[in-house]
């Protein structure tokens, strides 16, 4: 017997690109559910987030990936590793990036000349946020994407609209090599549903905490139980400094009970079950800099 004896496809697809291009959005919107946080702020992923399909003989497993920027902190490092780790092992690189930056071209330059090994794998563009555009923009940059690489391929979309994104999922399922199914048929994610709770209630901390607040924060689930229909979820927000506790919290703690409640809504929808959410506020300095933070993040700390 072969490793292949159902003459199946399956690979997997790198998302990568500048932060904010869009490639959290544009994952949900190929999985069609959550499975990655999105937010208007940059460098909201912090690790790399699988979302499977599945179709008939053939499985597609994407792997969203952190922005790839200039690192400061140890996590940012490791973040920005991450990426170009998911990069390395793909079979399929879609380059993601944001048409409306001025710095659109240079950037899709310079994520090409830090790939190695270009020609072991499919290299396509996605140019999203075409909703913010106009098609007098778009034809010149288009021309000039397709002068800067042999791309196999090159979308056009708009990833919230979910405008272009059906035809990138048709490429993809045909262009996968022959293989073996990495993930059951019916997972969406091999993201346990833990992690992915403290990612929805971190969203909800990016869209309402402003400037450098965000990034100074990680949340931890320490408690996932279920009694009866309804899930027990406890979660730690770990901030580094104590001066932040209070914009955290908020007058009365009306800030941390609004966070707390988007949090849970949107865990109700996606866990399907009544949720019991406790959100516990805790200073750890530095906790961005510690190995074992960041390993618990499934990053690499030495990176
Ligand atoms: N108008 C418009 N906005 C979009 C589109 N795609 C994504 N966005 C918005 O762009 C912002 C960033 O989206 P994300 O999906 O979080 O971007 P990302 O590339 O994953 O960002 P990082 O995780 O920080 O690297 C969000 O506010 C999205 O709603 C699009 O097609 N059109
Ligand atoms: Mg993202």
């Amino acid at each position: 017997m072969t490793a292949n004896a159902n003459n199946t496809k399956c690979g997997f697809v790198a998302l990568i690109g500048a932060p904010n291009a869009g490639k959290s959005c544009l994952l949900n919107a190929l999985v069609g559910g959550k499975v990655s946080i999105v937010s208007p702020k940059v460098q909201t992923t912090r690790t790399r987030i699988t979302g499977i399909i599945t179709e008939k003989d053939t499985q597609a497993v994407f792997i969203d990936t952190p922005g790839i920027f200039k690192p400061r902190r140890r996590l940012d490092r490791a973040m920005v590793a991450a990426a170009h780790d998911a990069r390395d092992g793909a079979d399929i690189v879609a380059i993601i990036v944001d048409v409306g930056r001025k710095d659109a071209v240079q950037t899709v330059r310079k994520l090409l000349d830090r790939m190695p090994d270009k020609n072991g794998r499919q290299i396509i563009l996605i140019m999203n946020k075409i909703d913010l555009s106009t098609h007098a923009k778009l034809l010149p940059l288009t021309l000039e994407m397709s002068k800067i690489y042999n791309w196999d391929s090159v979308f056009m979309i708009s990833a919230t609209r979910d405008n272009g994104v059906a035809d990138i999922k048709t490429w993809i399922l045909k262009n996968l090599p022959d293989s073996p199914f990495h993930y059951d048929p019916s997972d969406k994610s091999d993201q346990p549903d833990a992690l992915l709770a403290a990612e929805i209630t971190r969203e909800k901390l990016f869209l309402r905490l402003h400037e450098e607040l965000p990034y100074g924060l990680h949340v931890e689930t320490v408690d996932f139980e279920s009694e009866n229909d309804t899930l027990i979820i406890h979660q730690d927000i770990i901030i580094s400094e104590s001066r932040h506790k209070g914009m955290v919290i908020g007058k009365s703690g009306s800030m941390l009970k609004q966070i707390g409640t988007m949090a849970r809504e949107e865990m109700e929808n996606i866990f399907g079950r009544h949720i019991r959410l406790n959100l516990e506020v805790i200073v750890r300095e530095g906790w961005d800099e510690k190995s074992e933070v960041i390993s618990g993040m499934g990053l690499d700390p030495s990176a």
